[in-house]
């Protein structure tokens, strides 16, 4: 376990500090707390647990992925790599339970909390007395006594650093990165390891002869804007240089209104997407309508099947209650998502509301 936070010669209080905590090996540690004499085994949780039926690995233990077994592997193959290891199924319901636990800690360490998976989480601890290194340290003591389970932490200042840095040493790590850190310790790394480069925009990078993080931060932006669009281009830029200025998402906030629906299956049909939302935006208009009010940010929020969540968001021009103007903000936000992987649920806010002032050519007899 490594942290140079407390090395760094700017004071921790004036940068903005981000906290990243992953679970490690999330599915297959819940399964050793209740199946302990399995430790040490190679373990592979997926589908039915059955690894001559059809279905994918949902996550291996370290030990069995010494053998090259990964999440998102075909059962079979992940059988023919290891037929010793031990398949189990899938159980949502005790996974769940356990990420409220994490959960309920991390909230009890800080306010603001951005639930970004099953098993991770971003910490906004800016405005913390403790220093970066020591509550991340207490962090991992709680969730440790709490479940038994172990965690990796990243600690940067944004989002994107701290993802990356939780990454760089599991499992059971306690990573920092700066600015400075990026040429060094980032750029080395696969493209792939930046969020919002799935399978395709890594296959298309491949193609343009980029790999690393380095060689992605090598290309004009203006290539990348001709490549994949002005903003997923822009991002891919921006994230490359290690910037990222997107705060946290916390809970909804009380003065927002929402909805949000889990698909009963993971869903990559735009037009399934596109549907979903324009009803649900239309129904959020309808509520702000009956409650006289009008909002000015209009939030789309995309979780994968893989529980990593996004969230993008347009600010309108004027504050509205009226449901066309919300659907194609919402359209706007889901375009530009991008829609590599399945979608397990997708949600639509407005935000920034009030009370919508009385029209106009309202009658003021009642004075
Ligand atoms: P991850 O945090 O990506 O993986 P992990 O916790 O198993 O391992 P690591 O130590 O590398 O963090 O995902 C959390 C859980 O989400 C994982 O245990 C199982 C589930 N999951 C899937 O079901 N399918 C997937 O493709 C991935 C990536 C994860
Ligand atoms: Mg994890």
């Amino acid at each position: 376990m490594q942290c140079q936070y407390a090395l760094r010669q700017q004071p921790e209080s004036t940068v903005r500090r981000n906290l990243h905590v992953d679970t490690d090996a999330f599915f297959a540690a819940v399964e050793l707390l209740r199946h302990p004499e399995l430790a040490g085994r190679p373990l592979v949780i997926g589908g039915t647990g059955d690894p001559h039926a059809r279905g994918v690995v949902s996550t291996a233990s370290y030990e069995a992925r010494k053998y090259g077994i990964h999440s998102g592997m075909p059962l079979r193959t992940a059988y023919r790599l290891c037929p010793a290891a031990i398949f189990l199924p899938v159980d949502f319901r005790e996974y769940s339970r356990i990420s409220a636990i994490i959960k309920g800690v991390l909230r009890s360490c800080s306010e603001a909390v951005e639930d970004a998976g099953i098993d991770e989480a971003y910490l906004d601890i800016t405005g913390s007395k403790a220093g970066s290194c020591q509550m991340a340290s207490a962090i991992k003591r709680e969730i440790k006594d709490t479940t038994g389970l172990t965690c990796s932490i990243g600690i940067a200042p944004n989002k994107l650093l701290a993802k990356i840095a939780s990454d760089l040493d599991k499992p059971d790590g306690l990573t920092s990165l700066a600015e400075a850190d990026l040429k060094a310790r980032v750029w080395p790394l696969s493209a792939r390891k930046l969020p919002g480069v799935g399978p395709k925009t890594e296959a298309k990078l491949g193609r343009m002869g980029v790999r690393t993080i380095g060689e992605l931060a090598a290309q004009p932006l203006e290539r990348l804007i001709a490549e994949f669009g002005p903003a997923h281009g822009r991002w891919l830029h921006e994230a490359a240089h290690g910037i990222d200025e997107r705060p946290l998402v916390t809970e909804w906030e009380p003065k927002s209104s929402g909805h949000e629906v889990t698909f009963q299956r993971d869903v990559d049909d735009w037009q399934l997407l596109a549907k979903t939302l324009a009803q649900m935006a239309s129904r959020l208009a309808g509520e702000l309508k009956a409650e006289n009010c009008v909002g000015r940010t209009v939030t789309v929020k995309l979780r994968y099947a893989d529980f990593e969540t996004h969230t993008r968001e347009k600010t309108l021009e004027e504050p509205t209650n009226d449901a066309d103007a919300i659907r194609r903000a919402a359209f706007d936000c889901l375009a530009h998502f991008a829609l590599e992987k399945k979608v397990r649920l997708i949600g639509v806010r407005v935000g920034e509301q009030h009370k919508a002032a009385a029209p106009r050519s309202a009658p003021t007899a009642a004075r």
